[in-house]
């Protein structure tokens, strides 16, 4: 994309200052992300093509995002730091449109720091407070938000398309893949059980962020805690525990999401506590028995749902998530495998660290 193109596509929102420069931003999976830099003391800012092929209705998603946002702003402090602010178009649109792809604009925040992976309990601990604190602003959101990815976190739905996947077999893979079909095969019964729970009302739902790994958090630079969510495309109604799962999937890995080195990963109690540590400073209050009882299961449950969706792509060909390397995406599978059997094993610990600290 040149700059030519991207200074044309920011041109349509109502930005402060002249745009000084437009370079990309970080490597999300999903969309395509820039910082636009602006001249003098104008605000900086996030500019985002939004993947239409994995979220289908992009403005329904706009919508959900700046609802939320909205919200949150009214009972925060410091509202052009602690959540997004999404700009509109100079027509008062939340998005813009250019031949068939979506781009929207929100203002980067300054003096914040990311990260790719949680080097210290400290931080995960921080991290934890950050959803316990999203989940907390959000309890009284009562407007109706569209779901923008159909049974995003519904193991149900997900089984109904790895039936699918496996009776269409696209790339001819399943007959290599015989061991990983066993992995899948062998829970399924174990997770749709818990699935079961949240259909029944057993375990409650909420407004919830449904993707909670550690790059979507912003920390403070000064201060090193914990400053907002960040990410709200799937801001959707669901069980809160799955953020929870989702957030240890991704801070408790002793090596990377795609660790090709299957030895690195583990997932670390140690963090695992620090995170449950503060997120429960935030939500001890709020959540049911229920919620305390599955909160260490969620963690197996969405890091299964991981290791489906990453196989359920590499048997796609490799669509949804970009890839570095062909067979990129059965690494990943391999790895999250290994952090499931890794929860598995330590499962036991997990729900006494629960029990300890709710
Ligand atoms: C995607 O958008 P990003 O990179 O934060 C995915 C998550 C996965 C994650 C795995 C909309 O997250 O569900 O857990 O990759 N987001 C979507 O890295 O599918
Ligand atoms: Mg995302």
């Amino acid at each position: 994309m040149t700059q030519e193109k991207l200074r044309e596509i920011a041109s349509h929102f109502s930005l402060e200052g002249e745009v000084e420069s437009i370079a990309p931003l970080g490597e999300g999976f999903i969309n395509d992300t820039f910082v636009v830099r602006t001249v003098g003391s104008a605000p900086d800012y996030i500019l985002q093509r939004k993947n239409h092929n994995v979220f289908p209705d992009v403005p329904a998603m706009m919508d959900n995002i700046k609802a939320v946002t909205e919200h949150i702003k009214r009972k925060v402090t410091d509202p052009l730091r602690q959540t997004l602010t999404v700009i509109e178009t100079h027509d008062g649109a939340l998005y813009h449109k250019d031949g068939e792809n979506f781009w929207a604009v929100c203002i980067f925040i300054p003096g914040t720091t990311t990260y790719d992976r949680a080097d210290s309990p400290a931080l995960a601990y921080q991290g934890g407070k950050g959803i316990g604190q999203f989940q907390r602003l959000l309890s009284d959101f009562d407007q109706p938000l569209s779901e923008t990815i159909k049974g995003f976190h519904n193991i149900r739905h997900r089984f109904e398309q790895w039936d699918q996947m496996l009776k269409d077999d696209p790339m001819g893979r399943v007959k290599e893949l015989s061991t990983e079909i066993e992995w899948i095969e062998s829970r399924r019964a174990e997770m749709m059980a818990f699935w079961s729970k949240v259909e029944t009302g057993e375990i409650p739902t909420h407004v919830t962020h449904n993707d909670t790994k550690i790059s979507n958090i912003l920390f403070d630079s000064a201060t090193g805690d914990v400053l907002c969510a960040i990410d709200l495309d799937t801001v959707m109604s669901s069980t809160s525990l799955n953020d929870f799962g989702d957030a240890i999937r991704s801070y408790a890995n002793t090596g990377a999401e795609d660790d090709p080195v299957l030895d690195n990963v583990e997932m670390s109690l140690e963090m695992f506590r620090a995170y449950t540590e503060g997120y429960l400073s935030e939500q001890r209050e709020a959540m049911s028995a229920s919620e305390k009882e599955w909160l260490a299961f969620s963690a197996i449950y969405i890091t299964f749902e991981q290791v489906l969706r990453f196989l359920m792509d590499y048997m796609d060909g490799e669509k949804y998530w970009k890839t570095a390397y062909e067979g990129h995406t059965l690494v990943r599978t391999h790895a999250q495998y290994k952090l499931l059997q890794s929860m598995e094993r330590q499962y036991p610990e997990m729900r006494r660290i629960v029990e300890e600290l709710s």
